[in-house]
C-alpha cells in the first residue's frame, strides 16, 4: 500500500479548532487509488516542533506525495499555494510562545520553492465541483509557511511530490464542502502529471 500523507494543524491564536485538522482527519484511511491511501496527522503549530514533526512523519510513512494544509482566517476559498519562502516573520506568537522575526526557516537554503503539485488542474478539478478555490501567491510568513518551505527542502531531488493548501474558517466554508474539496484537491494532484495551463494569477 501506498501512501499520500495529508496533514492539518492544531488550533491557534485562541481558535478552538483549526477546519484544517478537521477536515484532513475526516480523510484519514481514505483510498484515492487501488492501492493508494490518505495517511492524516496532526501537525503543532509551533516553529519548534511542526517542521521537525513533518520530517519524522515523511521518515515513517515514505509517502509517494505530501500535502500539509492549515488555515488562513480571512480567506474564502481553498486555496492552493504556489510558493514557500525562506523567512519567518511572524505577527502573532506561535503555541509555544515564539515569535521569529526575519529568521530563515533554513539557514543558507534557496530563497523559495515552488509547490510540486499540480495546483491549477486542482483548483480545477474543486471549482468544477462548484466549491470556492483559487492559486495563492502566498502562504505567509509564519508556521504554515515555515512547514511548506521544510517540506519542500526535504523532498526536493526525490520523487514524491508536494504542496500546501490553505483552507477557509468554518464561518467561510462549511466542513462537509471543505472536506469534499480537499479530497478533490488530493485525487487531482494524484492523478495528473503534468499541470493544466490555466490564468491563477493576481495582479498586484
Ligand atoms: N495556519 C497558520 C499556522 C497554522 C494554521 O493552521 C498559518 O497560516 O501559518
Amino acid at each position: 500500500m501506498r501512501t499520500v500523507l495529508l496533514t492539518g494543524f492544531e488550533p491557534f491564536d485562541q481558535d478552538p479548532v483549526n477546519p484544517s485538522w478537521e477536515a484532513a482527519r475526516l480523510l484519514d484511511g481514505c483510498m484515492i487509488d487501488e492501492d493508494v491511501m490518505i495517511v492524516a496527522r496532526e501537525l503543532p503549530c509551533a516553529f519548534a516542533t511542526a517542521g521537525e514533526c513533518l520530517v519524522r512523519l515523511i521518515d515513517e510513512w515514505r509517502p509517494v506525495m505530501v500535502i500539509a494544509t492549515g488555515l488562513a482566517p480571512g480567506r474564502s476559498e481553498i486555496s492552493m499555494e504556489r510558493v514557500a519562502i525562506n523567512i519567518n516573520d511572524a505577527r502573532i506568537p506561535d503555541n509555544l510562545g515564539e515569535q521569529p522575526v526575519d529568521t530563515a526557516v533554513v539557514v543558507g537554503g534557496p530563497a523559495a520553492y515552488f509547490s510540486t503539485l499540480p495546483i491549477k488542474a486542482m483548483v480545477k478539478a474543486v471549482r468544477e465541483a462548484g466549491i470556492a478555490a483559487s492559486v495563492s501567491q502566498t502562504a505567509g510568513t509564519f508556521v504554515c509557511n515555515q512547514v511548506f518551505y521544510r517540506m519542500q527542502h526535504v523532498l526536493a531531488g526525490t520523487s514524491a511530490r508536494s504542496g500546501f493548501i490553505h483552507v477557509p474558517s468554518e464561518a467561510l466554508m462549511a466542513l462537509p464542502s471543505l472536506v469534499e474539496g480537499l479530497r478533490i484537491a488530493v485525487c487531482a494532484a494524484w492523478s495528473t502529471s503534468v499541470d493544466v495551463l490555466e490564468v491563477g494569477g493576481q495582479v498586484s
